[in-house]
């Protein structure tokens, strides 16, 4: 059978990236699972232990929380249809993670790019950050996931949970753990609006490098009024010569399915300049998100709905993470 897992972290609301990248694509699955017959609900984990790898306000965590379950429901993902959770309600995370890290050695998590950009500058290295990609396998291979949705940023993560899982794997002689494979989107990587050599971030100090999903209409038009470009006047889609302005055509053919080479000409032949695009893009992503937005402002003023959701969750993700964990601790000859 397939299953799909995906996570999101709490770290702020998400953004474009997460929702291109990430949100829709699993909107997408979700309108499509309901025919296949062989796929189980599709799990989506607010995965709220890997926010805490850098230091974060409890308070701001548990309103993160909150934010992302509501905008995820406004987006589409449907709690009945799906497994929606949130990660530490299910304490068989932490102790697989815990099976899991016995099966990988130092080397192999200090060769994950994102433990280097994170740890890049840290006076202190959490342990936790380090071992971020074990509870991250932990999460997937806890409900013998085979397909998991992810932005390209995650690939690495990924195989490496592979290689975990086929060690484990290996080790027992068994085939317990499925090999996830990675499902990805035509959108991949979003770029920071600030600088395009970086992704766009949620935790980038810099809130005008993204745009959060429920940003008003003024803040979008401000924050791609903002958007690094370059000198050139007119249009052209060039990603390694005009990184900056390429994303803005980037987020254009992600609103409306055109190619970016369709969208380049297009303005060539209305002369349209850096500035009358600039705006039709604000004007663009106003208009997309405004049915999420709308949904949104009434899901984060009821707290109620938001606690059965995510209980609701928390119970469906049990049942099969207590069943699981019971056979892996069989396989370690655990009792
Ligand atoms: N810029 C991006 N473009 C495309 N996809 C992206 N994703 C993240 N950034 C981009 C995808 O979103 C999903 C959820 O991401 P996450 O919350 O688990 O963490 P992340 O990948 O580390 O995303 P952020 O926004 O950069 O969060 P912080 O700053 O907290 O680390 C993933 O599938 C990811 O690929």
């Amino acid at each position: 059978d397939k299953q799909i897992f995906s996570g999101i972290q709490p770290t702020s609301i998400p953004h474009l990236g997460n929702y291109f990248g990430a949100i829709k694509q699993w909107v997408d699955m979700q309108n499509s699972l309901s025919k296949d017959q062989d796929t189980r609900p599709m799990i989506i984990s607010i995965v709220d232990l890997h926010a805490i790898t850098l230091p974060k306000d409890p308070r701001i965590l548990n309103d993160y929380i909150y934010k992302c379950a509501a905008t995820l429901v406004s987006c589409g993902i449907d709690p009945e249809r799906n497994i929606l959770y949130q990660q530490s309600q299910v304490a068989y995370h932490g102790q697989l993670s815990w099976i899991l890290g016995c099966k990988v050695t130092m080397p192999q998590l200090g060769r994950m790019h994102q433990f280097k950009f994170k740890s890049d500058g840290l006076a202190e290295v959490p342990l936790g950050l380090y071992t971020y990609p074990v509870l991250q396998a932990a999460d997937i291979l806890l409900y013998r996931a085979t397909h998991v949705p992810v932005g390209e940023d995650q690939l690495q993560h990924l195989e490496l949970c592979r290689t975990i899982a086929d060690k484990f794997n290996n080790t027992y002689s068994t085939n317990y753990f499925p090999s996830p494979i990675p499902l990805q989107g035509e959108f991949t990587r979003l770029k920071s609006l600030r600088d395009p050599s970086k992704k766009m971030s949620k935790s980038d100090a810099d809130s005008n490098s993204r745009i959060e999903l429920v940003d008003p209409p003024e803040i979008i038009e401000k924050k791609i009024k903002k958007a690094v470009t370059d000198s050139e006047r007119l249009i052209s889609y060039k990603p390694d010569k005009r990184p900056g302005l390429s994303t803005l055509i980037d987020l254009e053919c992600a609103v409306t399915g055109q190619l970016p080479e369709e969208v380049a000409e297009r303005c060539m032949l209305q002369a349209i300049d850096k500035s009358e695009y600039k705006k039709h893009v604000s004007k663009l992503l106003i208009e997309h998100l405004a049915p999420i937005q709308a949904k949104y402002k009434k899901l984060i003023n009821d707290k109620k709905l938001l606690d059965d959701i995510l209980d609701d969750g928390a119970k469906k993700a049990n049942k099969i993470a207590e069943k699981n964990f019971h056979d892996i601790c069989k396989i370690i000859g655990s009792r």
